[in-house]
Formats: C-alpha cells, structure tokens, sequence
C-alpha cells in the first residue's frame, strides 16, 4: 500500500519539478527546525538541484539546540535564518513546505504578500489546514518526516551513489531525522524501518555518533533545573512552566519535556516559557511529550488551547509529541521587575488551569 502510494506520489514530486530550471524555491522550515525538519529540506534542496533548481532552506526563528547546531556544521547544510525582513516578490517562485503545514512558521504570511505559490507540502503531522498545495501534497502520519524522503530516494527520484559525499551527507541527515524523532526508533513504525534500512548502506556512523553525542549546554541544564523544580503533576499529567528564555535557548523547552517524562509516574509532561525574540516580541512556546499511546497529541492540544479569532489553532502535533505557540501580541515587551512577573503568573496559572481542567483535576 505505503510503497505504490510513494511510487505514485514520485511521479508526481518529478512532475512538478520538470520544466522549472532556474527557479529558485523556499524551503520553509519551522521557526524553531529540528532534525527532521532540516534534513527533508536538504533532501529537496538536493533533488531540486538535480533538476536545475535553487532551493533554499528558510526559517523564521533560531536554530539553537547544540545537536542541531553540530548537524548543520558537520553535515554543511546551508540554512538561511529569514529574520523579520520582507521577502521580495520574484525572489522565489515557489515554496515548499517540510515537516510543517505553515503552521508553525512566521514566514507563511510574508510568502504570502509576496505573492508565492505553495508548490507542495510534504509532512507527517496530522492536516493543519492552513495550506493548500494543488500540485503536490504527501502527508502521511509516519514516525518521520524523513522517513518519507527516504522512500522517495528508495524509488530513485535522486538515484543515491555511495561515492558521492552530498549524497552520504543526505543519507546520514535523513538517518539522524528518523532516529531523533521517532525516540531511537521504538515510536518507529514499519515505514521507519523501511526506510532506515534503505539508508544503511549510505549513511556515514562516525558522522551520526558525532552528532548524536553533542553535550547539553549550561542554559539547557538550567532549564531542566527550573522545569524540575516548578513542575506540578496529577494522574499522570507533569506540567512545568520555566518562565522567560532568550529565543536561542528556546530548544532547551523541548528537553526539559523530554526530561521530565522519564519519571515514573509521568505519561504526558508539559513544559512552556515566555521566549522573547530579538525585537522584544513575546511568545509562550511549549512542548508536550507523552507515553501514553491513547493520547493523541494533536487532538489534545487543540483541545486544550483553541484557537485564535482567525481561527488558526495555537498547538498541533503528531503520536507522543506536540507543541504550542500563544503570541502575547499587546502584552509583549519589557516590563518593570514586577509587572513582568504578574505576567508571567497570569499566563502561567491560565495554562495550568486549561490542561488540568481537560482531565478533570481542577487547581484549588
Ligand atoms: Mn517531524
């Protein structure tokens, strides 16, 4: 079934690219890329490129967790951080989504204005409904994204040669992608292995064990502290707010909720902050991370949240993990001592009250 869906889907994928030398597309990544993320958008950059084709990896927030650093560097994956400048109409003809569904990215809105056809969206979270791709759309609800360009190499839509480095680069970021996300394989489905095993022969281990042993920083330690020490947990749900970070060490969130869902009697832990961005905008991003198969992350934080007034939802997600962003718009910005710890104890009670009430443990 999975592989004449991917036949047919290559076929298409080679379609939409035939006739486009020249053009120069956007790779739009997540603000905050992982390693799923930046190795299906160096899969498409290097197909694109076989093709004639300019593919640029784009993102709109900070690539900050130390194994994703060490992944780019040691893989020389080209990412251009987009930051807050317009994007100028013509400067690509199209984009392309990876491993998101515009959802989880401030560039939609600016690709947008500049008038930029989505060309295809390629993802494993569950439908956003965001965006629309006519000409090419494969979403799937695999444990990697990568585990999807895999089996698009496997059907030899970019033939893969051992002796070529890009391509033992790919291999090895593609292997990474699938491993990081699908918690060293045991979330793996059979699509995974599938395509794990595809890889294998390309994929070089001295460069994965490199990036897998990447130490954590002192901030991401520090962090972890915090959502140890804040942490409240009923029946099973942990929840820790770790209040304000820097937007370079807003990956340390994700970690912490790795963290905290190794205690015993976890399933599902919950960790969120106040980021703040470089120009002083404030955004609450948190993570979910369960163990708890009923539980579908996405459905639950839906839920939980709701969505803004147009109607986008603040959390998504796909099996045993999801995450959220809650923009405080008019309430971002630098704050006296004292106003931004109200803030902070306004949002922090609210989130706490909203993720406790879904399972019907209320706070006093
Ligand atoms: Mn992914």
């Amino acid at each position: 079934m999975e592989e004449l869906a991917t036949k047919s889907k290559v076929t298409q994928l080679e379609a939409l690219l035939t006739g486009r030398e020249g053009e120069r597309h956007a790779v739009v990544l997540q603000d905050f890329p992982d390693p799923d993320a930046i190795a299906c958008g160096f899969a498409y950059h290097l197909l694109a490129a076989e093709r004639g084709i300019q593919a640029d990896l784009i993102y709109g927030g900070r690539i900050s967790h130390q194994e994703n650093i060490a992944l780019i560097n040691l893989l020389e994956i080209q990412m251009i951080e987009w930051g807050h400048d317009e994007i100028p109409s013509n400067h690509f003809q199209g984009s392309v989504f990876v491993d998101n569904q515009g959802t989880t990215s401030n560039l939609v809105e600016r690709l947008e204005h500049a008038g930029v056809p989505v060309l295809a969206i390629v993802d494993h979270h569950d439908h956003q409904g965001r965006l629309t791709a006519p000409l090419f759309t494969d979403i799937r609800p695999v444990g990697a994204c990568a585990s999807i360009f895999a089996h698009y190499l496997a059907e030899e839509i970019l033939p893969l040669r051992p002796s070529k480095p890009e391509h033992r680069r790919l291999a090895t970021a593609l292997m990474h992608g699938i491993v990081s996300e699908t918690g060293s394989m045991i979330h793996a489905q059979p699509f995974d292995f599938t395509a794990a095993a595809f890889l294998q022969p390309f994929y070089d281990i001295d460069l994965l064990m490199d990036i897998l042993h990447q130490r954590r920083n002192h901030k991401v330690m520090e962090v972890i502290r915090l959502a140890l020490a804040n942490r409240v947990s009923k029946a099973g749900l942990c929840l820790s707010g770790v209040g304000y970070l820097r937007g370079e060490d807003r990956d340390a969130i994700p970690q912490a909720a790795d963290f905290l869902l190794t205690e015993d009697t976890v399933h599902t832990a919950v960790v969120y902050g106040i980021v703040t961005m470089a120009d002083g905008i404030e955004c609450i991003h948190g993570s979910l991370r369960t163990s708890k198969n009923s539980l579908s992350p996405d459905a639950f934080l839906k839920e939980v949240l709701g969505r803004t007034e147009q109607g986008i939802f603040y959390g998504g997600g796909k099996a045993g993990a999801g995450g959220f962003e809650i923009p405080l718009g008019f309430l971002s910005g630098n704050d006296s001592e004292d106003l931004a710890q109200l803030k902070w104890n306004a949002f922090d009670n609210k989130i706490r009250k909203k993720f406790f009430k879904k399972i019907g443990m209320e706070e006093k």
